[in-house]
């Protein structure tokens, strides 16, 4: 079993759902995988877009999971529910129904062609890092350090916690 991060963003709602219903269920998709245990779920944040500023305010938060799937299967399940999210992939960093990052794997480093763990902005984002730091802020992310410590280093001015 490896405990898994996940990082979940929304912006857009779809035709009958929030970008906050989008969170919740997604995180109810991740609970009826059977090799997926939830162990932790934070609270949700807001935040100002980073990237494009032209689109709507996010919602974020990071739910701690076991699993045994290995990163690639967690990946594709990822995936497929994000498309069943309405996701669609039109502008980098753009607007979206629904966004699941794999943030941390274990402790492991992974570089390949479809997955980069830790992910590579996870130390520049209060929206990952403060809600990260409430559900394990001795959570060590390779080769950077401590969450509790990193997370003094983003500004959290603009960050909301619902
Ligand atoms: N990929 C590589 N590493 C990973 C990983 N660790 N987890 C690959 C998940 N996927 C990973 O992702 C593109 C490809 O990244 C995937 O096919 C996968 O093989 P995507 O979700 O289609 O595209 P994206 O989300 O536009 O790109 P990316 O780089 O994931 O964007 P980010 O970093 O997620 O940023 N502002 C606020 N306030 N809150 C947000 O959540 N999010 C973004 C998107 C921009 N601004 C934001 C927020
Ligand atoms: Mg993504």
């Amino acid at each position: 079993m490896t405990i898994v991060y996940i990082g979940l963003g929304s912006n857009l709602g779809g035709d009958f759902a929030s970008p906050k219903q989008n969170i919740t269920s997604a995180i109810n998709a991740l609970a009826k995988i059977k090799s997926i245990q939830i162990i932790r779920i934070s609270s949700f944040y807001e935040s100002k877009p980073i990237g494009p500023q032209d689109q709507s305010d996010y919602i974020n938060a990071v739910i701690k999971l076991k699993t045994n799937l290995d990163s690639t299967k967690l990946l594709n399940s990822l995936q497929t529910i994000e498309n069943h999210h309405g996701r669609i992939r039109s502008q980098y960093w753009g607007p979206r129904t629904l966004d699941l990052d794999i943030l941390l794997f274990g402790d492991q480093i992974i570089h390949n062609d479809r997955l980069t763990i830790p992910h590579t902005e996870i130390c520049n984002r209060s929206f990952v890092l403060v809600p990260l730091s409430e559900i394990e802020p001795d959570c060590v992310i390779p080769e950077k350090g401590i969450v509790s410590d990193l997370v003094s280093n983003v500004s959290q001015a603009e960050l909301k916690v619902l």
